[in-house]
Formats: structure tokens, sequence, C-alpha cells
């Protein structure tokens, strides 16, 4: 336990700043392990706190101070005060410039916060609270301000040297080094702030605004990856055309530049025209990137874009109102994506990681609101709620606007709050101002965490000629709140006739709602009363997933069939599917429990015949349908997660299909096999995976002919996608025979790219066998692996923890243990991502008494430690219900 336990900050204290920053003038002397900074902050009296006299409490970690001065006086000791986390001078000006000089050890940061290095290049991260490790300053957004920035250094080995804004001078000086100064006309808060010097190559192109301005676009890497910069820069310009096209935001200077660098905490980072991303999050290249990264980088270039209007010019006031700008970014990134690609597919895919991952936040000790009331570090609240939650309700917002009202209540946004920093309120209050909406009920889905589960029932009256609905929601208890209120509910749906197929048309008192409607769920309980149906229906609910919530309705396996098979909505025609080999695999989960012999439900199959055997234009959807509920998602259904149980059975299914279906799928893998030369567009990309979902049934059951498929697809594959496919499903299965060598080739062959090489750790480590967790340890001494690169992390530890639930979850403990000791280790050299990864272990309410005391004891282990306060809440929490 740490020695004074780190406190809460509440949202309640808010207050404005007492001094805020109008202009920063930074000037940083790079020296890997003694790098000066010397600040002058032009500083004034901030207009709402003129109470009295105030001391300058400034933030500031890890410095050591070497000069500070006012209006050009330096100061005498007795005039302030410094200690581990904060700067005070006692008394100030009520207008006046503070210089200060201070020294950091850019070598020996591993926390990757503030200025550190990564391959021999300086980079900086400092969101949320990173600025404070470069330079005493009010670290906290709503102090906003413009930024000129002197960066020095050796022109040798950092020949270049980049920051936030517009280069306007440059230099050589004496001892071989030289300086850039650049210069941010955009007020800023100080987390935008970036800066990078290192030894780059930059790749160049341009974008004319609509407004007719010509944008420099660059993207600087490390001289070897010049070769997989294409996607990332065509992905930049798409996504500023749309956001031109779809929002009427347009880019504000001169020149935009992105930097990929290989020691980064999360995927990238918005810094006001100097993006900086995590190389993984950028490069790809046929040959060394899949689909899903190729799809991921474009999603996330497109995001950090985004954020120049959603963060940037309009930031947030605190950060409570995260969401503010993450929820609002992501719901934009995921429309852009939805327009490049294909929507149902990118919806699925959204929505099945939301109802996996976040329904799992939600309902464990981490849950929180969208916005929080409180925290103790902010770092730990950069969750699926904040963005993907956040997300799902300016979603619901779009939709019960309408997109006109929504992109007007989005224009008077951006157009009241330029250059401020403002809260979620003020965000939902534009949506209720241009639409004339009560959105006071509305407001809870910030306020309150947990996820409503909404029981539905539904009754037809024939000779009435009614269908009755009701509907009941609920919301959990979750560990800080107990008292839930029932939620503004959007349903969508449809009543789908029996009969006919075809979708009803509705009629709600009185009311003639069309074939496709929204009803509103407000009260605990409520009844629609249905009139004028001609035939039974069996309805499709909450379409599109409408609402980020748990829908229960006693569908019975025919009505799932019926609704896969005529549902209007692709959506919900795919999770019919999803539903339906749900229930199947209840039954089969329950079969292994009890010993009992495994049978397949044939409806399930026929199911799946009918997909495979009808023809479709799109393939995407189709792939997305013939893929099973992940592991993690049936656990999610479950009571008492067993995972064996639950690995058995959906094996068991996979095998049965499989074995019913081999020449169906053979003949979809043949006829979507090609040798057109590899374009990550979309109907390709759908044609592969369509392809590789029929491989993985086939490796299903390892016949000859499949294992040959699969060598071939390894050998032959000029694309990673294919490769990477056929070298994970030869890895899982028996065939050590075939896999091992091909996985010391694929080794060998990459050792020099990191990226392909953290792809080669997560196939080892995510095997179902029993070896896993041994491969893990192995691999762990592997010269590639390291524990201060985040990637290399996630790779091993986290694909292992979170995606091997079968090995992670050994009945011997193991797992945990090898999670806690990395935790352990993390927890010094990175806060951030120790709290990140150790979120397996926190979830141990969910399983079997002798895994929760497994688990609960290697979480006690991590307590008995000096604890950074990343990992201190964490675990606080974790244990709380113990
Ligand atoms: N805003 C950054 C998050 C950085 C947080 C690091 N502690 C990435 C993004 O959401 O765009
Ligand atoms: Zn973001």
């Amino acid at each position: 336990m740490s020695a004074s336990a780190p406190q809460p900050i509440y949202l309640n204290d808010y207050r404005p700043p007492a001094y805020r920053v109008t202009h920063t003038e930074l000037k940083f002397d790079l020296v890997s392990s003694a790098t000066r900074v010397i600040a002058r902050l032009h500083l004034e009296r901030h207009p709402e706190r003129q109470e009295g006299e105030l001391p300058l409490v400034l933030d500031g970690e890890q410095l050591r101070l070497l000069h500070i001065a006012i209006d050009g006086q330096a100061l005498e000791d007795d005039e302030y005060d410094v200690n581990e986390s904060h700067l005070t001078v006692y008394r100030v000006p009520s207008t006046f410039v503070l210089d200060t000089e201070v020294e950091v050890d850019p070598e020996a940061n591993t926390a990757l916060e503030g200025l550190y290095l990564s391959n021999g290049m300086f980079c900086t991260q400092c969101e949320a609270e990173g600025f404070r490790r470069i330079t005493f300053y009010p670290d906290r957004p709503d102090v906003m301000a413009t930024f000129s920035t002197t960066v020095i250094g050796d022109k040798g080995s950092l020949p270049v040297l980049l920051s936030n804004g517009n280069p306007v001078e440059q230099g050589d000086l004496p001892n071989g080094k030289h300086f850039v100064t650049w210069d941010d006309p955009h007020p800023k808060p100080c987390y935008l702030f970036a800066l990078v010097a290192g030894d780059l190559q930059k790749v160049e192109d341009h974008f004319t605004t609509m407004s007719g301005r010509d944008v420099t676009l660059q993207l600087w890497v490390e001289e070897e990856n010049l070769s997989k910069t294409d996607h990332a820069m065509a992905s930049l310009k798409r996504a500023m055309k749309w956001d031109e096209e779809t929002y009427g935001r347009e880019y504000d200077l001169d020149r935009f530049m992105i930097v990929a660098v290989n020691d980064f905490n999360m995927g990238a980072m918005e810094n006001k025209g100097l993006n900086i991303f995590n190389s993984a999050a950028v490069l790809t290249h046929p040959q060394t990137a899949t689909d899903a990264t190729f799809q991921r980088v474009e999603g996330i270039v497109a995001h950090e874009y985004f954020h120049n209007w959603s963060g940037n010019r309009v930031t947030c006031r605190d950060w409570f109102q995260l969401s503010l700008k993450e929820g609002f970014t992501v719901f934009r990134d995921q429309c852009f994506s939805a327009d490049t690609n294909s929507a149902p597919v990118k919806r699925i895919e959204d929505v099945s990681f939301f109802r996996t991952a976040q329904f799992a936040e939600d309902a464990g000790p981490t849950a929180h609101p969208v916005q929080p009331d409180h925290y103790i570090e902010i770092g730990n609240f950069y969750t699926l709620t904040i963005y993907e939650k956040g997300a799902e309700i300016v979603r619901m917002l779009r939709n019960l606007l309408g997109w006109e009202a929504f992109r007007q209540g989005s224009d008077l946004y951006f157009q009241r709050y330029d250059g401020q920093a403002v809260t979620i309120e003020d965000f939902v209050e534009c949506m209720a101002e241009v639409s004339g909406l009560d959105l006071g009920q509305f407001m809870r889905w910030y306020f309150q965490a947990g996820t409503p589960e909404i029981d539905a029932i539904g009754e037809y009256d024939y000779a009435k000629g009614e269908y009755r609905l009701t509907l009941r929601q609920r919301t959990p208890p979750t560990p800080d709140q107990h008292e839930k209120l029932p939620l503004h509910i959007p349903v969508r749906m449809g009543l789908v006739g029996t009969k006919s197929g075809k979708d009803l048309s509705m009629t709600l008192e009185g009311e003639s709602l069309g074939t496709d409607a929204v009803i509103h769920l407000r009260d605990e309980e409520q009844e629609f009363v249905f009139t004028d149906i001609a035939e039974a229906p069996v309805p499709s609910l909450l379409r599109g997933f409408s609402a980020p919530v748990k829908l229960r309705f006693p569908y019975g396996r025919e009505d799932l069939a019926f609704l896969l098979q005529h549902d209007s909505d692709g959506f919900n025609r795919w999770d019919s599917g999803q539903r339906l080999a749900l229930l199947a695999l209840d039954d089969l989960i329950a079969a292994h429990r009890n010993g009992v012999e495994k049978v397949m439900d044939s409806r399930v199959t026929e199911a799946f015949r009918g997909l495979l055997t009808t023809d479709t234009d799109d393939k995407a959807v189709l792939a997305e349908m013939l893929t099973l509920p992940s592991e993690a998602y049936i656990a999610e259904q479950q009571p008492v997660v067993d995972v064996d149980a639950i690995h058995a059975a959906r094996t068991f299914v996979k095998q049965a299909l499989a074995l019913a279906l081999r020449d169906e799928f053979m003949a979809v893998y043949r006829a979507n096999q090609s040798d057109a030369p590899y374009v990550p567009e979309p109907r390709q990309i759908a044609q592969r995976s369509l392809k590789n979902v029929a491989l993985s049934y086939l490796m299903a059951i390892e016949d000859e002919e499949a294992v040959e498929l699969a060598r071939n697809q390894f050998e032959d594959g000029h694309n990673m996608t294919d490769v990477r496919t056929a070298l994970t499903l030869l890895t899982h299965s028996s065939r050590g025979d075939i896999a091992d060598p091909a996985l010391k080739a694929f080794g060998e062959k990459w050792a020099h790219d990191p990226l392909v090489m953290d792809q080669w750790f997560s196939i080892q480590v995510t095997r179902p066998q029993s070896d896993a967790l041994e491969r893990v340890k192995f691999l762990m001494d592997h010269p590639a692996f390291s524990l201060t690169n985040p990637n290399k992390v996630r790779a091993l530890i986290g694909a292992f923890a979170g995606q091997n639930r079968v090995n992670f979850h050994r009945a011997d403990g193991e797992g945990y243990r090898l999670l806690a000791d990395v935790v352990i280790e993390l927890n010094k050299l990175n806060p951030e991502i120790a709290a990140r990864i150790i979120t397996p272990l926190t979830r141990w309410q969910r399983f079997d008494e002798s895994r929760q005391a497994l688990m609960k004891a290697e979480l006690e282990r991590i307590r008995a430690e000096e604890l950074s306060s990343n990992v201190y809440e964490v675990i606080e929490k974790a244990l709380a219900t113990a």
C-alpha cells in the first residue's frame, strides 16, 4: 500500500483557475539525460477569481528547478516553494511574466508521459497531465494560450525539430547545434502541446481546403518505414474531405503533420498540427499489415484529425468532460468509416466489440458514468465507457434529432464555443436548442453508470388485430451508485409478419408510424399497443442497436431463424443469428458441465446452410453472419463464467458445422480465392474475410485437405491478411509438425520488423493448447520482447490475458500469477500501461469460487507493493467488494 493514499478529485469542486496564461514561450535544449526547458509564461488573474490575494500555484513533477523570476526579477528562496507536485509563488501581481528554467531527464522516462526518448528520437505525450513533467504550468484544459516554441538540438543526430503550428525561424548554433522556432496562433491547452526531434524522413502531400487554402501534409517516419505511409496519407486526405462535406469543418493551419513513434501508450494523440502516432496505428504495407490494421489505421488517422475541431478548437473544461471530445469524435470516426467502407459491417463490428468489452466494464468494479463525478487518476479514465458509450449517446442524439437538426446543433456548438473549454452540458444544450427537444431525462445517460436492461414481452390478439408490446427497464446497481433512475431509451423496431415475411405497417395510438419506427421508453414500464395488425408478427427490436442496452425477449428458435431470414434490418438479421447460436451454445455448455453427450441443434446447422448457399452481394456481412459469438461474448451471458465449458461448446459447434457443411465451406473458400494484387478496398476485404472464415471452419476438423489449404495459403499468401490467418489456424491446431517450422520461418523473416513481430507474439500466446502459458514465459525472454514497449506488452501479455481465456484462467492460477508479476514490474516502469493490463484480474467476481480466491490473492499481492496512483485506484476498486 502507498505511504499516503492518493485522494480523489471531485467534479463538484471545479473552479476556474486563479491565474491564466495568455501566451507561452518555450525553449528546449535537447540532451538525452538532461534537457533544459526555459519557459516564459504571460499570466493574468482570472476575471472570475477576484477574491482577495491568491498565491500562484503551478503543477510540476519530476522537474529540477534551476531559475525562477517574475517580471525579470529573480525570486528569493523565501518567496516560493517547490514540492514533488507543485510550485507555489506566494505573492504575484495581477498581470506578470514568469520565467523558469528546469532540467528534465527524457532518457529515464519509461512512463512515456511528458518528454521521452523512443528509439533515439525525442517525443512528447501530454494528455492528460504530462505537460507538468515538462515545465511548471497550470496543467488543466481550461487554460488556453498561444504557444511559441524553440527547439534546439544536435544537428547530426536530430536533424528534424518539430512542434505545433508553423515554423517561423531556423538557423545554426555553435557546437554543432541548430534550432527551429514554431508558432501556434490558436490558443490551446497544454495537453495539446507536442515536440518531436530525431532523424526522420518525410512523405509530403497537399490538400486544398473548401475555401481554397493549400495545406501541406507531412508524414514523418524513420527511413525504413517510408514504404508504409501511403495508406495513412490517403486516409488523412479522405478524412479532411469528409469533415468538410459532412460537418462543414475546415483545417486551420498551413501544415498538418503526423509522426510515427515506436513507444507509445495509446494509439495516437491529436496534438495541434502535430499528431503523434503509435507506429502500429499508422504504418501499413500489404506484406506486413492485415486488412483489419488497414481499417484501424484509417479510423485512427480520421479520429485524430477530427479532434482538430471536436477537442482542439473546442476543448474540455476539465477532465470530467473527457467524453465531450472523445464520445463525439469516436462517433464522427465511426460514421466516416461506415461511409468509406461497409456501413452494416462497421456497425456489426462496433456493436459486437461494445457489447463484449464495454458491457463487461459496466458490470465490473471500475464501472463509471460517461461523465464521472470523481477520479483518483485521470489516466485510468480513457475507457470504453468514455469513448464508446459516449459515442453511442451521441449516436442516440443524432437519431433523436435527425441528421439535419443534429448538424445544426453541431454548427451552433462549434461556433458558440470556438476557442473555449466547455462541458458536456454545453454540447447537449446546443442540441436541445436547435431541436426544441427536452433532453432533461436523456442527460441521465451521462450521469448514470451501468448497462440498462430491457425485458420485453409481446402478445398478439388475433381477434382485435392488436399487438401489445410491454417493455420494462432496469439498470443494475454499480459500485458507486446503488439507486438508478429510468432512462429515455429510443427503441427502433419493426413488426415482421409471420405469413408475409414483410415488415407490417405500425399504428400506435392512432398514429401511423410506417414499417420501421422508434418508440420511446421513458418509464420503468410501458405498454405499446399496435393496432390494425393483420397477421401474427415477430418483433424486431432495437434495430441497429438503437440504444446501448441489453434487450431480452423470449424468442423461440424458430422466431430467430425466421428473423435471420426475413428481417429487413441487416443488423438485426445478424443479431438473430447470434441469438440463435447463443441458445444452442447454452445447451452445449450445460451438456459439457453435466458430462452429457453434446448434440448439435439442427436449426443452427440449417440456418448456416441457408447462409452458405444463398447468393449474396454482401460478402462482408455474410462473413460476419458466419462468425460465432466470441468466447468473451458468450461469457458475458453466463451468470458464472465457466471458461472450459464455453471453449468446449464453441469448439464443438464449429466442428459440427464444419462436418455438416464441409463441401459448402470448401466451395466458398475456393470461390473467393483470388490472385488479384492486394488493395485494401471494401470488396477485396470482404472476399478475403469470407474466404478466411471458411478456412477457419475447415481447420476446425483439421482434415488433410484443410491443413493443406492452410499450409499453401501460408506459403503462397501474398498479403499479411492471408498469411496471418493461415499461420494462426495452423498454430492453434494440433499440427505442430507444420505450425512450428512455419512459425520459425515467419519469425526469422520478420525479425527486423517490430510490428510484424507483435503479431508473431500474439499468434503464439493465444493458442488454446495447454502449453500457451509456458510459451508466454519463453517469449518474454525473446530479444524482440521488451517490457518498456507498450506494443510488446499488449501483443504478448495483453493478448494472452485478454484472449486466451482457457489458459489465462488455468485452474492452478499460474495465468493470474504471471499477469500479477508483470503488473508489479510495470507499476514501476509505466503505471498507465500497468493499470490497463491488469483488467482481466479485476473481473474476478464473474468466476467460480476457487478462481475468485486465486485472482483475489494476486490482487492482494499487488496491493502490498508501493503503488502508482494508477494501479492503486484500480486495485482498490477491484478489492472494494471482496
Ligand atoms: N486523446 C488521446 C488520448 C491520450 C490519453 C493518454 N493518457 C487519444 C485519442 O483519443 O485520440
Ligand atoms: Zn480521441
